[in-house]
């Protein structure tokens, strides 16, 4: 199988965190590509997803899975012990997909946010507030329900999770959210100990930067 990756990437993240959890990380070929989500998109990207985004992933036999939830499910499906992580059934698969689905909108809207402030016109005002107040009500519900993620499996919702609290230290270093969310803080001290976790720890390979975003928990 091969994998469009990319290091800085935090939907690939995730589909590398479970492949090291699953024990099949080496059974991905990965294939560096960037993603182009301003001007036009990467055309080889393209040919494989036409929306142009990362993760895809390209199975030895039928089409290509797109996006990472898709991917995850999709993984486990395959891998023997994989339905430990996302049972097949059942309110275990309702809550991880929740949670995966709530992480995935916080990363999005982090990753939006750098892509309007990073633009010609700046980002204004209105959007700028609808990004900072969906980002502080995310975390407070992560905050809320860290004591769950930390008793659940370490399947999608805690590795989406782990991926946008890892793009907020990424893109945001300043923002001194650990100091605000001290049950997050304990949740992200103990996934980073796993070996998927440290295995994947985002690389900016082409030293990119951006404006400071301005985004400060107390
Ligand atoms: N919902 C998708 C989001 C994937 C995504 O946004 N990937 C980014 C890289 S982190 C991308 O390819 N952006 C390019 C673009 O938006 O055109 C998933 O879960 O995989």
């Amino acid at each position: 199988m091969i994998l469009m990756w990319s290091p800085k990437s935090p939907f690939v993240r995730k589909v590398m965190i479970l492949a090291h959890e699953l024990g099949i990380a080496e059974a991905l070929a990965l294939q560096r590509e960037v993603a182009v989500p301003r001007g036009v998109p990467n055309p080889a990207i393209l040919a494989v997803n036409p929306l142009g985004k990362i993760p895809a992933l390209i199975r030895d036999e039928g089409p290509a899975l797109i996006g990472s939830a898709q991917i995850l499910d999709y993984l486990c499906e395959i891998t023997p012990g994989g339905r430990a992580l996302l049972p097949a059934s059942g309110e275990a698969r309702v809550m991880q997909l929740r949670w995966q689905a709530l992480a995935d909108q916080l990363t999005e809207v982090l990753l939006d946010w750098r892509i309007a402030a990073t633009g010609p016109l700046g980002i204004d005002a209105a959007r700028r507030a609808s990004f900072e107040a969906k980002t502080r009500a995310g975390m407070a519900l992560f905050e809320a329900e860290a004591p769950l993620l930390r008793a659940a499996p370490f399947g999608p919702g805690p590795i989406a999770l782990t991926c946008a609290l890892g793009q907020l230290d990424f893109r945001y270093p300043d923002c001194g959210w650990r100091a605000a969310f001290p049950a997050l803080t304990r949740f992200a001290a103990e996934t980073a100990g796993r070996p998927s976790v440290a295995a994947t720890a985002i690389v900016n390979d082409q030293g990119d930067s951006g404006p400071d975003l301005q985004l400060t928990f107390e």
